[in-house]
């Protein structure tokens, strides 16, 4: 018990440090307080659920090339291929189907409230009409046309915000070779008389991206090599937030992010976390905010031969698990070379967005569960490397969210006619459906913690059917 009281205090003090720590990190913009930092995350922490799109000359190939049918946006450094070679595809890139207003259909059809696209991803080739480079779109591909700033437009026309991706490793770029005998492009070193000249033709894209698409979402990647620095991401942050006071900027702009979980060892330079495929066991509290990032399939880019979508049922599990814990849900498609999202992905989404459009209720804008307890254990991997690793086992049961005056129960699993919860300190005065049209009243029972609910038989819909608690207020 002792030993608990001093480890909960000494984790107390480590965040009550690294909050010194990351106030004194943000020193160039230190004028906003908390309230100014959540009224700028506001549409952000409200919109949950983003449509992720990855494009770039990587979709020529489709995935393919030379037998190998396991390719995306890091074809480059898997295949090895020159970057001449690999520049040829713009040749190709000829997206004559392109339809940014169809594209906003489909995201917003899906009940997704953003959109962030690809700028540049790590192959360092320009979905739009820059100064920077000339490795871009209008100069390289017949299309010849900027691709970004009319998807921004048909985003705002519909009603949802717009962000940009931006890869800081560039492996076209001649600061950069390859850092590691026998690797092919990942990652790169920079060659330091170049440093200062490639950040600047950084500034200058980025510039542009604020300027051109009004990018409300900075999100950057590819920041992990050893040149890369914590300092730099905060010169660059306070640089991006100096143009435009009201960005938001993922965490990625610094160096200290913990891999795939994506949140931040220490001292962190941003505004979000980005956990990448996978959904943290817990949420974070308040203040801190986060997006995973998710593929539809197994691939960010576009691959011909990646059939393995998720279903309908899980995307929706996920964004309400997401949802449950305070975070967002950044749902990635991959495009054709023609300009079309993959049919089977259209369909998936439309599913998503069916359920939302009766149940969004209880995603947007919500808080996280009101609950303690967790929903899922932990499992530990083989040691194949000799560190200690695990991974989080979700048990699909139920979640909740919340709002003030109401908690949503997400049923995954129907109970049968009686749903027992503990409900903490949680006063509960009414029980309704949410898919209900007449909201007629359930029956319940509540003995201290203990919430009995009678269900119907059968839920309404069986993906989550939404229990909405009224609770004292
Ligand atoms: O754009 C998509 C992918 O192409 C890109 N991020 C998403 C959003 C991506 N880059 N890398 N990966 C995905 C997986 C590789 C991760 C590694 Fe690492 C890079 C392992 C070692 C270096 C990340 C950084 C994990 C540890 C450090």
């Amino acid at each position: 018990m002792k030993k608990n009281v001093a480890s909960i205090c000494c984790v107390a003090f480590t965040s009550l440090l690294l909050a010194c720590l990351c106030a004194r990190a943000q020193a160039p913009v230190a004028a906003e307080t908390p309230a100014q930092r959540d009224a700028r995350m506001a549409w952000w922490r409200e919109a949950r659920f983003g449509m992720f799109v990855h494009w770039g000359l990587y979709a020529v190939p489709a995935g393919e090339w030379k037998g190998r049918t396991d390719l995306a946006e890091w074809f480059m450094d898997a295949t090895g291929i020159s970057r001449e070679e690999y520049a040829k595809f713009a040749a190709q890139f000829n997206p004559v189907k392109y339809d940014p207003d169809e594209w906003v259909r489909i995201a917003k059809n899906a009940g997704m409230k953003y959109i962030v696209i690809t700028a540049k991803h790590h192959e360092g080739f320009a979905m739009w009409d820059t100064k920077g480079t000339d490795y871009n779109i209008v100069q390289r591909t017949p299309y010849a046309k900027d691709v970004l700033k009319p998807l921004a437009e048909a985003a705002r026309r519909a009603g949802l915000h717009f962000g940009t991706y931006y890869s800081i490793m560039d492996w076209h770029d001649p600061s950069q070779s390859p850092a590691q005998p026998g690797k092919h492009y990942n990652p790169t070193k920079m060659d330091p008389a170049r440093k200062r000249a490639y950040i600047e033709e950084m500034k200058t894209e980025l510039a542009e991206l604020i300027h051109e698409t009004h990018t409300e979402v900075l999100w950057f990647d590819g920041e992990w090599m050893d040149w890369w620095t914590n300092a730099d991401g905060r010169e660059l942050y306070a640089y991006l937030r100096g143009l435009a006071p009201n960005l938001i900027i993922n965490n990625r702009v610094g160096n200290s992010r913990n891999g795939l979980m994506g949140m931040d060892k220490g001292e962190g330079v941003g505004d979000f976390g980005t956990p990448e495929q996978n959904i943290p066991a817990q949420g974070f509290g308040p203040g801190v905010y986060w997006e995973t990032c998710m593929t539809l399939n197994d691939h960010w880019g576009y691959n011909q031969h990646d059939n393995h979508w998720k279903s309908p049922e899980v995307v929706i599990r996920n964004l309400v698990d997401i949802s449950s814990k305070g975070g967002n849900y950044l749902l990635n498609v991959g495009p054709t070379a023609e300009g079309t999202i993959p049919a089977p992905a259209v369909t998936i989404l439309g599913e998503v967005g069916k359920w939302l459009n009766v149940n969004g209720e209880a995603i947007y804008a919500t808080a996280p569960t009101p609950f303690a307890g967790d929903h899922g254990h932990w499992e530990a991997d083989a040691k194949a490397d000799g560190k200690d690793k695990r991974h989080w086992i979700p048990r699909w049961d139920w979640r909740a969210t919340s709002k003030p005056g109401k908690v949503y129960v997400h049923l995954f699993e129907w109970p049968g006619k009686t749903l027992r919860i503990d409900v903490g300190a949680v006063k509960v005065k009414a029980a309704t459906l949410l898919a209900d049209p007449k909201h007629a009243p359930l029956k319940f029972v509540q003995d201290g913690k203990t919430l009995d609910v009678q269900l119907p038989d059968k839920p309404l819909d069986p993906i989550d059917t939404v229990l909405v608690l009224d609770t004292a207020k």
